[in-house]
This record gives structure tokens, C-alpha cells and sequence, in this order.
């Protein structure tokens, strides 16, 4: 399939969102507008999407995009530039900290959202022409443990097996991993096997979730005790004789002290259940399962990755899949899901500190490999520093010079308020950026390069079962945006560097990068797709999505690694691993009596500077929350829907309180994705603690001790409006995409003056119509432009009113006699539906359809999905709905 912008022929690419990695049908209208599909020939996903995939076609206005070179002037201020005196500046003040200080004082700081050759290109400059390993990446904070758990046991970072292992397994046990919301078209395979085949699904979650909600099994365990449920999983299958003593023997070091080790952590069951936190009978019940079925399947993620003992999370997993010799064959193994659309790609290429590129490492011999074949005049010899030293010696002053792509860490990184300044502090700073403003650019952002976006770019992306597939592109560049790789490659240039950067398009950096993978490796390296080093132009654009490796042209078949050893150790063996003692690195104390836990939402992906703009996304949770559980509520004297404040040593945010029995009690959930763009008090990295876990350098970003106390609502009420409203100082405030403009929650601690907002959002010559009752502390207004609704705001006493009807208003191109009327009612008129709040995105049903359709007697899910189609397409609302229903109104038979 070619991909000429603008083509009426759908393209076929990959979804810029997580790492399952669906593959997307894009078409283009004659008008320009985008319609997005799943793509039926793509294996991950054979055509189906989530919600996030479907709607990504509201994500690409040019609204907020970066469109210029800038520079930010003497003043603060930013200043549109031209190519090449942003690119001049970025080079100068690269070579010149460098040569002053040397170059360990500069630094890239990369993410898993950049396509694989993007990451290559700027590894390559870091690593061999200027002269540091001081390339790290937001993986991480994501991938980190996986990789050094893999290392360890496998002698290389390979995810062993493929998803079809997921539609084959008996067993499917999910580690700190919400996939119903965060791989959801992977848990859809998952849940089809439960129905088709009966396989189980057991879940390992410190709190209820909507993954947990179709479990068999459910076990709350105490944060930061994996390591020991594994420990005593691993007893349990020696003591009941489950060992593949054949395979342990043939193919694996290290059993005897790790079964001692693990004997010590977890010598019974009922020792087990005990240190996490569980019921014997649970902890029983899956042991039980796991020895007696052979094909079983431990997925992990972030409660295993994100943690100060995460390695050893990831260690005790494969030591129990070693000792089984369930690896590497259908329905069985271990299987790390990966968080970004190109996590994978990003090992690849050697995106980690401590990685050299093709999966290879900083021994000498690999060095001079790497030297050799980039004939690179100044290879780093030593490991650069991790993300959070990384960040600590920009705070010290040692590093001066970073360029951050593709990322924000002065969100997403842990004490985000102090990274926030520490970058302010940088002599040179460099962002590449989609956007014009995220809290990363606000921190001093020196230099700003506009990057193509998802759409406009080309390239590839690796999931998490090792396939590689092109993005494609079906839009054109837009202003003056380019490629990350033609504009790392254009610094090099200036650098000094041109011939080792010189490729005339993506399929050469593509070809380069493969023919690393294979040189001198004669399998040797698991990560080999020199098969692909030889494509021309024609056939990359062409490129199958196809798993690796692909050693040869013809080897494109997909395979695992390991059902017969053939480890990438010295002599081919796995490592067993004794883990050391698992447990949080700080407990609660008197001052922050909770666990402070941090994740993701259904319907947005990260510091939303994508999901933001989506009206569809915004509507399942407008504004950052924290969920507490109801004792725990109670004892703080909070009650649903008041504010409280959330602090820890080093950082406070304040949330709308969600009371949620799903919550263990002690913790506090609070969503990552509110930025300074999109709330005022609502960025939770400011609280993490940086604590890391010592193989990874991983932070554990799931358990900071935190303290939290209600704070009072003040005056509160929301604003429809065309484009982004100032607020007085001191209101609390949230923004999300609505259907015609953004909508604005806020709480004002000091009140607010409704009529004044409603003045400097009536445009000349447009008219305000208002309701007041300043008895009640009601003030309400609808403000035209002509016949055209330009905002609408709703100020009250007692808690938030909803918006849900008048957004539909707010979206219509006109509005009916009728719904003017009824505006500031707030209330649908008879005859006129309120929606309510969304449920099911897919299908854009509301909370009131779907009220509706359970009166009239629809009795489970697949009734309410029979009627209205909610939850028949991505599935992830589906666990709502089913709550829904268990605790509809029981009405009283009538009697005959
Ligand atoms: N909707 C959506 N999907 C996404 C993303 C997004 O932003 N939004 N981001 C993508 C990315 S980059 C990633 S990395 C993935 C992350 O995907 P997941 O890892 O599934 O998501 P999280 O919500 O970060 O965390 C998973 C769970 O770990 C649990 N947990 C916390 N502590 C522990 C513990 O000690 N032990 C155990 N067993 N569990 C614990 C948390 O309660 C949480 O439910 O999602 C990807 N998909
Ligand atoms: N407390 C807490 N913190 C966490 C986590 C957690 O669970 N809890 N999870 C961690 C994890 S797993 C992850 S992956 C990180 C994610 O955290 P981040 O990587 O900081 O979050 P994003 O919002 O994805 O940032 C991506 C940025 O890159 C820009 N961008 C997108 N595509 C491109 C492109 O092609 N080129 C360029 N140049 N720019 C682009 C976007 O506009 C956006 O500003 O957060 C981590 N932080
Ligand atoms: S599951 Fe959803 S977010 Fe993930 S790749 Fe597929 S469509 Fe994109
Ligand atoms: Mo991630």
C-alpha cells in the first residue's frame, strides 16, 4: 500500500497509542477530514479498536500544534525562527557545553513514542559522535524492570512469546496490570478465550479494577509483595513436584539457591498469603491452577515494572515459568505488556542508558562492535545516567545542555515540581515538540522544533509481541514541522558529522539500523532483523507488519524464543534468580498514612496532549479526582464529591474526592494524566517519591507515602466556551475538549462573579442572557453571537452542576427554539434527552440509554450490548454497565 498524503485509498499504519500496536485503516476526504478503522489484515488487532484508536481521528486539528522553529528571546518570550537558525543554535550550544565541560554536561532525554528510526538516529549521535551514553528515555519509567529482569534471566531482553499465546492459554494471570483500560483490544482477546474456551483469568491488583471486574480470581495484594507471592509459587511447584527437572536441567543455572531464597520469603502458603495481605484460601486457590495448567500465561506491567523491587517482581515471575519450562510454547510463558506505541523499538535501537544499540551492552568487545560498524570517532565506553540521576545532575548543574523528544518529564517524571525547576536551571534546552505549550516547554524551554506528527510521519513501531509495523503517512506536514530523525540527523550535520548523517529518507535510516541488528551477530543476539536490511524503498513502504527476528529475507514466519533453551547467556542457559526481600522502599508513617498509587484512565492516554482534544475522551471523567476507599473516607471526614488535598513530602495537588469501595483501604488512587495545561491542581507527579529500584533504575511511581484532608468546595460551577478562559487567582480549575470548544470546571474557595466572567466572554455586539438567584448563589448565563451559542457558564453553591445536556447545545450548529429556552434550566426540556455522562465512547451511549434500556429488563451486559450496542465494540465499558445493572433500583412486583 503506498501513502500519498491526501489519498482517497485508505492507509495502513499503526495506532499511535499503546503498545498492543493495532494496526489502523486511515482515509482521507476530498474535504480533508480523517476516517480512522481497525485494519482486518493487521494480526494484533484482525480489526478491531478501542476507544482511544476510534476517535483518533479528533485528535488531528492544528489547534495548540507547534507549527515553527522558536527561540526564546531574552524577555521570555517565544519567537518564530527559521529552520536554520534553530538548528545552528542547537548545535552550537551542544558543541560548546561540550567542549567546556565535556560531554557528559549534555543530555537526551527520548520516549517510546518516537518511531524506531527517530530513536536510532538520535542514540547514534549521543552514543558514538558525541561522546556520552547520557541518553535516556521515558521507558524508563515504564519498561525498565522488564528489560533488566529479561537480561538477567535470559541474558538479553527478549519478550518471549506472541498474543496468540493469550487466545491459547488455560490460565491468563495478570500482574499489576490493568489491561481492560490500558490494552484493551488485547484484554478483548483475553476475555474471548475466557468465553470461547473457558480459559481462567486470575488478577493481581492492590485494588479492584475494571480488568479485576471479569476475573475468576481476584487477589488485592499488598503493594510491593509480588516478589514474595512468587517466592512461595515457586515452593508451592517444587514441594508438589510441577518442576520440569528436564528442562532446569538442560537448560538453566542457578534453581537451588533460588528456591532456597524463595523458600525463606515464602515457605508456605499460608506464610505467603500472610506477607501479601491475602486469604490462604486465594492464594491456595492460585497456586492450585497455575501448577495443574500447563498452559499458562503471567502478563505484567506497571504494579510489577514500577517499583523500587521491580526487577525482582519480574525475576520471581520467570523463575516459576523456568522451573515449569513453560516458555516459549503455545498458550504458556511470561509476557511483559508494553506500555507505548514503540517501547520495543526503542530497546531496540539501544534507547536505554545502559544500552548500546541492537540489544547490545556496554562490554568492550560490543563497544568496538558498535565503534566498528558506525565508524564513530568518539563512542561513550560507560553507561549513561538513568532518568531520575539524570534529571538529579541537571538539578546539580553537571549535566547543562538536554533535548527532550517526544516527552514531558516535568510531569511525568517522580518530584515533578523539582524537575520543573531544575530544567529552568539549564543552560541550554531543547524540546521537540507537537505541541506549543506543555508543562515541559513551560519550564524554560530555550529552543522549541516543530515534529511531525502521528499522520504525518513515516517510519516503524514494535509491539509487544515483537511485530514491527510502519506508520505510515496520510496527511501532509503541516507549517513547518519535520521528521525527529531528518532534524536530529540536520544537528549532526552541523556537528561536524554529515557523512555518518547523510540518509536521503526514513527506508536508509530503517536499512542501517537492521544491518546493525545482524552484524557479527551469527545468532548470537535475539534481536536480528538483518532480513530486512537489503529492502529497497518500494518494498519498506510495502513492509508487512512481520515479528522478529528476521534473520533471513525469507524468515518472516512468526516464531517464540526458548521452548529448547538457547539462552542469550554465555553458555545458553537462563539464570535462576535469588530476589532479595520484596517490600515497599518507604512505608506510610504517622505524618503520610497512605500508599499513594498512580495510573491511567480508560479514555486517556498520558499528559493528554492528544486524547485532550477529544470530545468523545473528555466525557468519561472531566476533572482529576482521587479514589479513596469509604472507611478511610469516612475517618478523614470526606464525603463524595468534596475536595481534598492529596500531599507527600514532596508535593500537594487538590482532587475531587470518588469514594470507591474497589480501593484497598490505606491507598489512595490518583490518575497521571492532568497537567498544569489542563488543571490547576492537579499534577500528581509533583508528588511522587524518586525512589528507584537498584538494577533498574526504574522509580517506583506506585506507592509514595501520602497524607490527604479535605479542603472547602467554595462556590462552584462550569464554563462552555469557544476557546480557553482566564480565571481569577486562587480558583481551582479543569479543562476538557467538549463538542464545539472546552469546557472549565471550577471551585472558587473565595466565590467568583459569574456576570463578570460572562462580560469578557461576550463578544461586541453578542448578547447575554441570565438567570439569577442570589439567594440560592445561583447564577447562570448563555452568551450569543448573533443566533450562535458562544458560551454558557453555571455558577452555584453546593456542588457541580452538569453540563452534560447543554454540551449537546453547545455542539449543535443551531439550536432549536426550544433548547434556547430550556438552556438555562440546565435540564432537557421535556421531549429532549439528556444523554447524561458517556458510558459506552464506542458508541457515544449515555449513562441514561443505558439506565433506560436496564428498566426495561435487560438483565447482564450482553443484554444492554443486544439493545443499544454499548460495550459490543472495545469492550471497555463493559465492567460499568455490569455495575450498573447490580446495583439498579428494585422495584416492588405490581401485584395482579
Ligand atoms: N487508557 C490508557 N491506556 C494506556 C496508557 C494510557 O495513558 N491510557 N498508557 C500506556 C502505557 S505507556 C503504559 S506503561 C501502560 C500501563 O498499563 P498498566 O500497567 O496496566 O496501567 P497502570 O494503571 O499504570 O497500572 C496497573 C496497575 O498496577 C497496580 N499496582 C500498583 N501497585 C501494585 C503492586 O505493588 N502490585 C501489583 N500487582 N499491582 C500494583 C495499580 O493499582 C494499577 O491498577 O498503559 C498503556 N495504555
Ligand atoms: N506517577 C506516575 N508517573 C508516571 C507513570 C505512572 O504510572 N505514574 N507512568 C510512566 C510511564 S509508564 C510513561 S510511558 C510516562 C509517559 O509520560 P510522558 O512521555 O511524559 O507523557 P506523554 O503525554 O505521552 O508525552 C509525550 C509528549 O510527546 C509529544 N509527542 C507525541 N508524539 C511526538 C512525536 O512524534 N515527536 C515529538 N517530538 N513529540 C511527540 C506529545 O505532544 C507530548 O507532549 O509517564 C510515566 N510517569
Ligand atoms: S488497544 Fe487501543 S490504544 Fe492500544 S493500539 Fe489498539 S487501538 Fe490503539
Ligand atoms: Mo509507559
Amino acid at each position: 500500500m503506498t501513502a500519498h498524503a491526501g489519498s482517497p485509498r485508505p492507509v495502513a499504519t499503526a495506532c499511535p497509542y499503546c503498545g498492543v500496536g493495532c494496526g489502523v485503516l486511515a482515509s482521507t476526504g476530498p474535504d480533508g477530514g480523517v476516517t480512522i478503522s481497525g485494519d482486518p489484515a493487521h494480526p494484533a488487532n484482525r480489526g478491531r479498536l478501542c476507544v482511544k484508536g476510534s476517535t483518533l481521528g479528533e485528535t488531528l486539528s492544528l489547534d495548540g500544534r507547534l507549527l515553527h522553529p522558536m527561540i526564546r528571546a531574552g524577555s521570555g518570550v517565544l519567537q518564530r525562527v527559521s529552520w536554520a537558525s534553530a538548528l545552528d543554535a542547537v548545535a552550537e550550544g551542544f558543541a560548546r557545553i561540550a567542549r567546556n565541560h565535556g560531554p557528559d554536561a549534555t543530555a537526551f532525554y527520548l520516549s517510546g513514542q518516537l518511531l524506531t528510526e527517530d530513536y536510532y538516529v538520535a542514540n547514534k549521535l549521543m552514543k558514538g559522535f558525541l561522546g556520552t551514553a547520557n541518553v535516556d528515555t521515558n521507558s524508563r519509567l515504564c519498561m525498565a524492570s522488564s528489560v533488566a529482569g529479561h537480561r538477567r534471566g535470559f541474558g538479553s531482553d527478549t519478550v518471549p512469546g506472541s498474543y496468540d499465546d493469550l487466545d491459547q492459554a488455560d490460565l491468563l494471570v495478570l500482574v499489576g496490570s490493568n489491561a481492560a483500560w490500558c490494552h484493551p483490544v488485547l484484554w478483548q482477546r483475553m476475555v474471548a478465550n475466557k468465553q470461547s474456551r473457558g480459559a481462567r483469568i486470575v488478577v493481581i491488583d492492590p485494588r479492584r479494577t475494571a480488568t479485576s471486574a471479569e476475573a475468576d480470581l481476584m487477589l488485592a495484594i499488598r503493594p510491593g509483595t509480588d516478589g514474595t507471592l512468587f517466592a512461595g509459587l515457586l515452593v508451592h511447584l517444587a514441594e508438589t513436584g510441577t518442576l520440569d527437572q528436564a528442562y532446569i536441567a538442560a537448560h538453566t543455572e542457578g534453581f537451588d539457591q533460588a528456591l532456597e531464597r524463595a523458600r525463606e520469603l515464602g515457605p508456605s502458603i499460608e506464610a505467603t498469603a500472610r506477607a501479601c495481605g491475602l486469604a490462604g484460601g486465594d492464594v491456595r486457590r492460585l497456586f492450585h491452577w497455575f501448577r495443574t495448567t500447563e498452559r499458562s500465561v503471567t502478563l505484567y506491567s506497571q504494579g510489577v515494572n514500577q517499583s523500587a523491587q521491580g526487577t525482582d517482581k519480574v525475576s520471581a515471575i520467570l523463575n516459576c515459568h523456568l522451573a515449569t519450562g513453560r516458555i516459549g510454547r503455545a498458550g504458556m510463558g511470561p509476557f511483559s505488556l508494553t506500555g507505548q506505541p514503540n517501547a520495543m523499538g526503542g530497546r531496540e535501537v539501544g534507547g536505554l542508558a545502559n544500552m548500546l544499540a541492537a540489544h547490545m551492552g556496554f562490554s568492550s568487545v560490543e563497544i568496538d562492535r558498535v565503534r566498528r560498524f558506525w565508524g564513530a570517532p568518539r563512542m561513550a565506553e560507560r553507561e549513561g545516567l538513568k532518568a531520575v540521576a539524570m534529571f538529579d545532575a541537571i538539578e546539580k548543574g553537571t549535566i547543562k545542555a538536554l533535548w527532550v523528544m517526544a516527552t514531558n518529564p516535568a510531569a511525568s517524571l517522580p518530584r515533578a515540581d523539582a524537575v520543573r525547576r531544575a530544567m529552568a536551571g539549564l543552560d541550554h534546552f531543547v524540546v521537540s515538540e507537537n505541541v506549543l505549550s506543555n508543562d515541559t516547554i513551560n519550564s524554560g524551554a530555550r529552543i522549541l522544533l516543530p515534529a511531525a506528527a502521528w499522520g504525518e510521519k513515516d517510519g516503524t513501531v514494535t509491539n509487544s509481541e515483537r511485530r514491527i509495523t510502519r506508520q505510515r503517512r496520510f496527511l501532509p506536514l503541516p507549517g513547518e514541522a519535520r521528521p525527529d530523525w531528518w532534524i536530529v540527523a540536520e544537528v549532526a550535520k552541523r556537528l561536524g558529522f554529515a557523512e555518518a548523517f547523510s540518509w536521503p529518507d526514513v527506508a536508509s535510516v530503517f536499512r542501517e539500523h537492521a544491518a546493525l541488528s545482524s552484524f557479527e551477530n551469527q545468532g548470537s543476539r535475539d534481536f536480528d532483523i538483518g532480513g530486512l536490511s537489503q529492502l529497497s524503498a518500494t518494498e519498506f513502504e510495502a513492509l508487512e507488519p512481520v515479528q522478529w527476528p528476521v534473520r533471513r529475507r525469507s524468515d518472516t514466519a512468526d516464531k517464540r524464543f526458548f521452548a529448547n533453551g538457547g539462552f542469550f547467556t554465555p553458555d545458553g542457559k537462563a539464570r535462576f534468580i535469588a530476589i532479595e526481600a520484596p517490600g515497599l522502599r518507604t512505608e506510610p508513617d504517622a505524618a503520610h498514612p497512605y500508599v499513594l498509587n498512580t495510573g491511567r484512565m480508560r479514555d486517556h492516554w498520558h499528559t493528554m496532549t492528544r486524547t485532550g482534544k477529544a470530545p468523545t475522551l473528555g466525557r468519561h471523567a472531566i476533572e482529576p479526582a482521587v479514589e479513596i476507599h469509604p472507611r478511610d473516607a469516612a475517618a478523614a471526614s470526606l464525603a463524595a464529591g468534596d475536595f481534598a488535598e492529596v500531599s507527600t513530602a514532596h508535593g500537594r495537588v487538590t482532587l475531587r474526592v470518588v469514594i470507591d469501595e474497589g480501593q484497598a483501604p490505606g491507598s489512595l488512587f490518583v490518575p497521571i494524566h492532568w497537567t498544569a495545561e489542563t488543571a490547576s491542581h492537579g499534577r500528581v507527579g509533583a508528588l511522587v517519591q524518586p525512589a528507584t529500584d537498584p538494577f533498574s533504575g526504574q522509580p517506583e511511581m506506585k506507592a509514595t507515602p501520602a497524607a490527604i484532608s479535605r479542603v472547602a468546595p467554595g462556590i462552584e460551577g462550569f464554563i462552555l466556551s469557544r476557546s480557553a478562559v482566564a480565571l481569577p487567582a486562587g480558583t481551582r480549575w479543569a479543562r476538557a475538549a467538549v463538542a464545539g470548544g472546552l469546557g472549565t470546571v471550577f471551585s472558587a474557595p473565595g466565590g467568583i462573579d459569574g456576570a463578570v466572567i460572562a462580560a469578557h466572554l461576550k463578544p461586541p455586539g453578542g448578547a447575554v442572557s441570565e438567570m439569577v438567584d442570589l439567594g440560592r448563589g445561583v447564577y447562570r448565563a448563555a452568551i450569543f453571537d448573533g443566533a450562535r451559542l458562544v458560551a454558557v457558564i453555571f455558577v452555584a453553591a453546593g456542588g457541580r452542576p452538569s453540563w452534560s445536556w447543554i454540551e449537546a447545545q453547545f455542539g449543535a450548529a443551531e439550536l432549536s427554539p426550544l433548547a434556547r429556552k430550556a438552556l438555562l434550566s440546565g435540564r432537557a426540556p421535556d421531549g429532549m434527552a439528556d444523554a447524561g455522562p458517556t458510558i459506552c465512547a464506542c458508541f457515544a451511549i449515555g449513562l441514561t440509554a443505558i439506565k433506560a434500556a436496564i428498566a426495561e429488563g435487560a438483565c447482564d451486559v450482553d443484554a444492554v450490548g443486544r439493545a443499544l450496542k454499548a460495550g459490543t465494540n472495545c469492550g471497555s465499558c463493559r465492567p460499568e454497565i455490569k455495575k450498573l445493572i447490580e446495583t439498579r433500583p428494585v422495584t416492588a412486583p405490581a401485584l395482579a
